[in-house]
């Protein structure tokens, strides 16, 4: 059945397009390349990172670039948050990016500190190196 996974994407895409939450002027939107040297980047920022108020609404729009190498699921980045303390994973931030942009509404973290982005598809010889600062504003 090769089409019903295409399908199902596509619905998920529609879904998430026509979310309410989604809704224009309601959070802001935030902008993120992960690129196909494994670096995340934002326009305008020559070290990008992430600035958020304490539960914010926002909407991540992540664009994607296949690097070197992707996992079998088709995911060519990740996209997730850490705690910068205790390097533990914040819950509904751990996103994986297929190719292409993708829309995430998210809500940040209630906790204020310092906080990490990092990849999480072995995407190529430097991802180790695909992260990104991120901070919560009290
Ligand atoms: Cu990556």
């Amino acid at each position: 059945m090769p089409g019903v996974r295409t399908v199902a994407r596509a619905g998920l895409i529609l879904g998430s397009l026509l979310s309410p939450r989604l809704a224009p002027g309601q959070a802001r939107v935030i902008e993120v390349l992960a690129d196909k040297d494994s670096r995340y980047k934002i326009a305008g920022q020559a070290r990008p990172a992430i600035e958020v108020k304490a539960g914010e609404a926002i909407v991540l729009r992540v664009t994607a670039k296949k690097a070197k190498s992707w996992n079998r699921d088709g995911s060519i980045h990740g996209f997730s948050l850490l705690r910068a303390s205790d390097r533990s994973k914040v819950a509904g931030w751990d996103l994986l990016l297929h190719p292409g942009i993708q829309e995430f509404a998210l809500t940040a973290p209630l906790e204020p500190g310092e906080y990490e982005v990092v990849c999480t598809v072995i995407c190529s010889q430097d991802h180790e190196g695909m992260k990104m600062k991120f901070v919560v504003l009290p």
